[in-house]
């Protein structure tokens, strides 16, 4: 069979990606590994810039996210026993909601789901072919049944463990990567979250994150070491270690229950460029990964497909190459401010081996101790955090 866009990897980029074609009258095909039930189990983002809640609204995709999602006009930031206040609204007239990923997922794929054959679930041994001529093509099986879809564009939006960056020849990719010595174990917990904002806290046992999904489902997050595994954090040993994380008066309305999934992941910063070889175009984890720490990931996801929608149906349909030429420039220098501001906040925020000197610890005290007396300082991360407007 024959389509304009093989899109491969239907997460948060290629499922919207494809939505974002289809409206423009473009036509694509998903194919997704995993199972539609299996991405979904998969417990990650709950920040949304406000670029990325306005671009899912103007395309029918904010209904469910305006309904149940939360605007959050700030965060907190705890240190050294305190807590200071960002105020986005206040500084930027910006602020962020708070919807979780597995949400925006699950909206995605009702959209897709009206459109038969929009989108492949299972489908394995996806390989690309011919990327560097006029006629590429991907073949996948499913069903024990090999299948070839011939096309003009291939998007690899499958992630960083996919196929689509691999398939570049090394001599092609320049890659920057920073592997930061520490994970995140992180629960989720039907409990009321302990606060109305999120609270991100350096405390000297390590950095720990309150955030949440709704008013009875809690999200909360403590820095481990990387050889840790899950089965050696019990829900007590969890809870005991996020208070000792937490300001005192946090800490006392902390309220614990039984955690319904409880997850280990590793913090990195990668960045592979360009985007681009030949037919083949990359966007999202595929391309590039922060830290969770500035709450970036699925926020780049959209950006990059939003340039990416606009680009490919300017060459689709009007025979244009100016978007698809700019496309790997113009998405970079927003990825890479994210990836500065990712690389910040996490160094700002964790315990790293080796601070022990005591010299390192005290930066980063100033660092906050900055954003506590400087209202540009403030300004400055509040504007990072809500992120730049998408044009
Ligand atoms: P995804 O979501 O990894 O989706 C890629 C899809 O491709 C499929 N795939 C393949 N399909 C076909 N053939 C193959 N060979 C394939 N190989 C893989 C996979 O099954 C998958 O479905 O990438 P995408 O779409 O680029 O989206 C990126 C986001 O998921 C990611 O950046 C965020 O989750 C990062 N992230 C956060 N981002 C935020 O903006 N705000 C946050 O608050 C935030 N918190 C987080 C996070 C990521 C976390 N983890 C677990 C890494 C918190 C955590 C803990
Ligand atoms: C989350 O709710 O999962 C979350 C929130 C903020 C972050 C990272 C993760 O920076």
């Amino acid at each position: 069979m024959r389509t304009q866009v093989v899109i491969v990897g239907g997460g948060p980029a290629g499922s919207l990606l494809s939505h974002l074609l289809h409206r423009e009258g473009i036509e694509s095909i998903v194919l997704e590994r995993r199972s539609r039930d299996y991405v979904l189990s998969r417990i990650r983002a709950g920040v949304l810039e406000q670029a990325t809640a306005d671009l899912l609204r103007e395309v029918g995709l904010g209904e469910r996210m305006d309904r149940e999602g939360f605007a959050h006009d700030g965060t907190y930031l705890a240190y050294g026993g305190g807590q200071l206040h960002v105020d986005f609204a206040q500084l930027t007239g910006r602020n962020v909601m708070i919807y979780g990923q597995t949400q925006v997922q699950e909206d995605l794929y009702d959209a897709l789901a009206e459109r038969d054959g929009s989108i492949v679930f299972e489908a394995e041994d996806v390989a690309l072919h011919d990327v560097n001529s006029e006629a590429p093509s991907v073949t996948y099986t499913k069903d024990g049944q090999t299948h070839r879809v011939d096309t003009t564009w291939v998007i690899g939006c499958d992630g960083f463990h996919g196929v689509s960056r691999t398939s570049i020849p090394d001599d092609v990719l320049t890659t920057y990567e920073r592997v930061y010595p520490f994970g995140w174990l992180g629960i989720l917990s039907e409990t009321p979250p302990v606060n109305d904002e999120l609270i991100y806290a350096n405390s000297d046992r390590g950095f720990a994150l309150c955030s949440m999904r709704h008013a009875m489902l809690s999200r909360y997050y403590v820095q481990c070491p990387l050889d840790d595994a899950v089965e050696d954090w019990s829900d007590d040993r969890f809870w005991d270690e996020l208070r000792a994380r937490l300001p005192e008066d946090t800490a006392d309305r902390l309220v614990t229950g039984p955690s319904i999934e409880k997850s280990i992941a590793p913090l990195r910063s990668f960045v592979a460029e360009p985007l681009r070889y030949s037919r083949l175009m990359l966007a999202g984890d595929a391309a590039h990964i922060v830290p969770p720490t500035g709450a970036k990931g699925l926020n780049l996801a959209v950006s990059d497909v939003f340039y990416l929608a606009r680009a490919l149906t300017e060459n689709l349909r009007d025979g244009s190459n100016t978007g698809v030429d700019a496309y790997s420039e113009t998405a970079l220098r927003r990825v890479w401010r994210a990836v500065r501001f990712s690389w910040w906040m996490t160094t700002a925020m964790h315990r790293f081996p080796g601070q022990e000197d005591g010299f390192d610890r005290q930066i980063q005290l100033a660092e906050l101790q900055l954003l506590a007396d400087s209202e540009t300082a403030r300004r400055q991360m509040a504007e990072n955090y809500v992120g730049l407007p998408l044009t």
